[in-house]
């Protein structure tokens, strides 16, 4: 299945119908009084989040969406029919953007949440409404109101709790196979990853966390080198950010140089990606040229305060601290956001007087 995760789309409720002009017909009668009923109303667009829908693929095919109008009313007070709503499914983590004014009219993030996109008009009053003490004879009726238009951007973004970024072959795609069910692509040549991938880690007694592992990242991708930056919009919401170096490579000139290039990509598509807890980890330390580079790199991480994990992806050594260190590090992060939120401990606890 393709993965897309933008789209462009124009959506159409249904107008409301228009109200009837109509007169009671009886035996002996001779005037009867006006009886035309409401237009119905138009069907509405509401979007809701799926967890069973895992991209906008279906938008590029159908980049139209209405709602059927609403019916006349007619004689006898009958109101008319109303146009049906359509619903359409969406990914969960779906922004809704209205294209003109390029503000957010919806971020649904969870599974079965809904949102009215455009309402449909409401139907028009038939001429039994309009009767007064000077006109007991209305041949007039509304009509319904116009139905709401808009044009709008589905972006998806994907909800993880930890993103994995680095260069291209570092082996991202190698971890998250490993830690999780996911079986993405993995190759030794770079940009084997085309688009994100998502895997559900269990670990400890905790119930889990999800990586997302996203194409690699060069120096220059916010200007569209390589994949560019665009997958990075798929860690933007996560917690933290695992970043993973190799510096087996040929090109080597230090770890702290790879780390450091990747930042300011991050940086430059969006500063608070770079504010992102990161935990830093060296991959492939079962290569002997990575064990003989890694103490001098670990070493000048560890001056500057940032403390350096080393991981083998294909034998497995590491990876369970690598695991239990995200652990904590969510655990933490959860903590200062119940806290910023005022949650989590009762006043007393807080060292009030
Ligand atoms: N020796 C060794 N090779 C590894 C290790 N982890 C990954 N590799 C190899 O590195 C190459 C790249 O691995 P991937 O997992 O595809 O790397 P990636 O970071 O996902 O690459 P892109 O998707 O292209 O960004 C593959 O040939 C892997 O087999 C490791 O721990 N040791
Ligand atoms: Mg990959």
């Amino acid at each position: 299945m393709k993965f897309i995760d933008e789209a462009k789309i124009f959506i159409q409720a249904g107008h409301g119908g228009r109200g009837c002009v109509s007169f009671r017909r009886e035996k002996f009668v001779p005037r009867g009084g006006p009886n035309g009923g409401d237009g119905g109303k138009g069907g509405d667009i509401t979007f809701y989040a799926s967890h069973n829908l895992a991209t906008l693929l279906d938008f590029r095919y159908r980049p139209r969406h209405s709602a059927p109008n609403g019916a006349k009313g007619e004689g006898n007070n009958r109101t008319g029919r109303s146009g049906e709503d359509v619903e359409i499914g969406i990914p969960v983590g779906t922004v809704i953007i209205e294209a003109e004014s390029q503000t957010i009219l919806a971020d649904l993030t969870r599974d079965g949440q809904r949102f009215i996109a455009a309402r449909g008009g409401i139907g028009g009053k038939g001429n039994a409404h309009f009767t007064s003490s000077t006109n007991r004879a209305p041949h007039f009726a509304q009509d319904g109101m116009p139905g709401e238009e808009r044009w709008i951007i589905l972006e998806l973004k994907l909800l993880a709790d930890v993103g994995i970024i680095g260069r291209p072959n570092v082996g991202k795609s190698t971890f998250i196979s490993r830690v999780s069910a996911a079986r993405p692509k993995i190759a030794d040549y770079p940009f084997t990853t085309l688009v994100p991938n998502l895997g559900v880690v269990s670990y400890g007694q905790n119930q889990g966390f999800v990586i997302a592992d996203i194409p690699g990242l060069i120096t220059g991708a916010h200007t569209g080198a390589g994949m560019g930056v665009q997958f990075l919009k798929h860690v933007e919401r996560t917690s933290i950010l695992l970043h993973i170096l190799d510096i087996s490579g040929e090109d080597y000139q230090g770890a702290w140089d790879l780390y450091e290039s990747i930042n300011r990509e991050l940086g430059l598509f969006n500063t608070t990606l770079m504010n992102k807890p990161q935990i830093v980890a060296i991959n492939k330390t079962d290569l002997p040229v990575t064990r003989e580079r890694m103490k001098k790199d670990v070493d000048i991480f560890r001056e500057k305060g940032i403390e350096v994990l080393t991981f083998s992806a294909v034998t497995g050594e590491g990876l369970d601290e690598i695991l239990g260190r995200i652990t904590k590090q969510l655990e933490r992060t959860t903590r200062t956001q119940e806290e910023q939120r005022g949650e989590g401990k009762p006043d007393d606890e807080k060292g009030n007087p």
